[in-house]
């Protein structure tokens, strides 16, 4: 299994943004998550456009945008220029997401559908065929520092099955909470694409390299049991 780890930038010490993002670089860390917020479908501000944009030449790693917005459709040409990164949408705050995931597609990037806790694993069933990754949030979206919801451990089950069902290789990524007693579990249930936060490699007063060193070996020793 291909394992990808994709560190949420909204959880950087942002006075220290360059040194992050050279050590990604040098790390060959496979995608940057970015959570972007309105403040009206999550109660909360986030990153921004500006921000993806000087990361995304920078660090030339693939952007892998979290749009935590309602009226995605209104804006999703902004983040368009992101060629090659994953841009994710929420299904739940539109009436038929198919027509912005083929824009996204059509542009040169990856489509990504996400999911908050509520939403039904079977609700997507019928756009799994059009996504590249699909982001199921065990927290609920808007911040940092939760707790898994244990319930969604099923729900990553359910969304990997019916895509193995379709025989489709999508991945699936998982979002909150993503720490080193949890990651096990949630590799288990079919998550291959882990958002790393505070909950493992920006853990405070411990050292990022480290942890991502960390983080890779609990993730080859997942694949050694496999094989
Ligand atoms: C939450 C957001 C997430 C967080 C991530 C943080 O709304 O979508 O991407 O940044 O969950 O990780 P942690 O380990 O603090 O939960
Ligand atoms: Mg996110």
């Amino acid at each position: 299994m291909k394992y990808k780890i994709s560190p949420s930038l909204m959880c950087m010490d942002l006075l220290n943004v360059r040194p992050y993002l050279d050590l990604f670089k040098e790390m060959s860390i496979d995608l940057l998550h970015i959570d972007i917020m309105d403040g009206h479908f999550v109660p909360n501000f986030t990153l921004g456009i500006d921000f993806c944009r000087a990361v995304y030449e920078y660090a030339e790693i693939p952007l892998d945008i979290h749009l935590m917005i309602d009226n995605p459709q209104n804006f999703i040409d902004k983040f368009l220029e992101f060629k090659g990164s994953i841009l994710s949408i929420h299904p739940e705050v539109l009436f038929h997401a198919l027509p912005l995931i083929k824009e996204i597609v059509s542009n040169g990037l990856r489509a990504g559908i996400s999911i908050s806790p509520g939403v039904l694993p079977e609700s997507i069933n019928y756009l799994l065929p059009y996504v590249d990754q699909v982001n199921v949030m065990t927290v609920v979206p808007g911040f940092a520092g939760q707790k898994l919801i244990p319930e969604m451990l099923s729900k990553i089950k359910a969304v990997s099955n019916a895509a193995r069902g379709m025989g489709l290789n999508i991945d699936i990524e998982v979002d909150g909470n993503v720490s080193w007693e949890n990651i096990p579990e949630m590799a288990a249930v079919g998550a291959n694409v882990f958002v790393a936060g505070t909950s493992s490699i920006f853990q405070p007063q411990t050292d990022i390299r480290d942890n991502i060193t960390r983080f890779r070996s609990i993730l080859k020793n997942l694949n050694n049991k496999s094989s």
